[in-house]
């Protein structure tokens, strides 16, 4: 199975966030997004002690993997690697990207956060499979140093870029036609789901959005 192929399909990339969901299980979390439609969850934990974390995404991946949905764990290839997840999602000061594709080989997924046009340029010549590029707005889910960098770079990503980028930081219902509108395929929401009353709901609403304008797309 080649993971990577499911990029093209992901449109909203939805990250879990247990403490924002209310003390939910990423379990729990990942089958209200997959009844929403969402085709990619990144599970984000900085806090469960790893056996516990283990087992939870195992869960997620023995739900999700019938069904084509990609799974990725956030900064540690190693619980990707023992949970089976189709990938890993590194940071700036994470491992290196070689090291996570030794621990994970050439099947899975590598994604890297990038938060400058340069990191941008960089990641590409970089063995990974597509980066992450935010904040495009402010966003208080994640404290970080770098200027939020707006659609002006999602319309130089997506003119300038040659591997799948994901937007991320700050995105909302309410922004998110502006964000793919200005050409970002995929949008990295955490909040918008996590903090929403029902988030199938919310998941389904942001898909439809994704789709509408990717069909637009398909008709210049
Ligand atoms: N990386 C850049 S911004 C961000 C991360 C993890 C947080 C995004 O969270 P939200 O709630 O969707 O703004
Ligand atoms: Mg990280």
């Amino acid at each position: 199975m080649v993971f990577r192929e499911s990029i093209d399909n992901w449109g909203i990339y939805a990250i879990t966030d247990r403490e924002m969901a209310g003390g939910l299980t990423h379990t729990e979390i990942a089958a209200k997004l997959i009844d929403g439609g969402i085709r990619v969850i990144q599970i984000r934990d900085k806090t469960t002690p790893y056996d516990q974390l283990l087992e939870d995404v195992t869960w997620v991946v023995r739900m999700a993997r019938p069904l084509g949905v990609t799974v990725i764990v956030n900064d540690n290839p190693y619980l990707a690697r023992d949970a089976d997840a189709d990938g890993v999602h590194l940071g700036q000061t994470d491992c290196p990207v070689s090291t996570a594709r030794d621990i994970l080989g050439r099947e899975r997924i590598i994604g890297l956060s990038t938060h400058t046009r340069l990191q941008a340029l960089r990641a590409q010549t970089l063995d990974v499979d597509y980066i992450g590029l935010g904040p495009i707005y402010t966003t208080p889910t994640k404290q970080q140093s770098y200027l939020p960098l707006g659609l002006p770079t999602i319309r130089w990503a997506a003119a300038t870029l040659e591997i799948p980028f994901v937007a991320i930081g700050g995105i909302t219902g309410e922004n998110l036609g502006d964000v793919l509108a200005a050409g970002a395929r995929h949008c990295a929401m955490i909040s918008a789901l996590m903090k929403a009353e029902d988030i199938t709901a919310a998941a389904r609403q942001f898909l439809r959005i994704c789709h509408d304008l990717w069909r637009e797309d398909d008709f210049e």
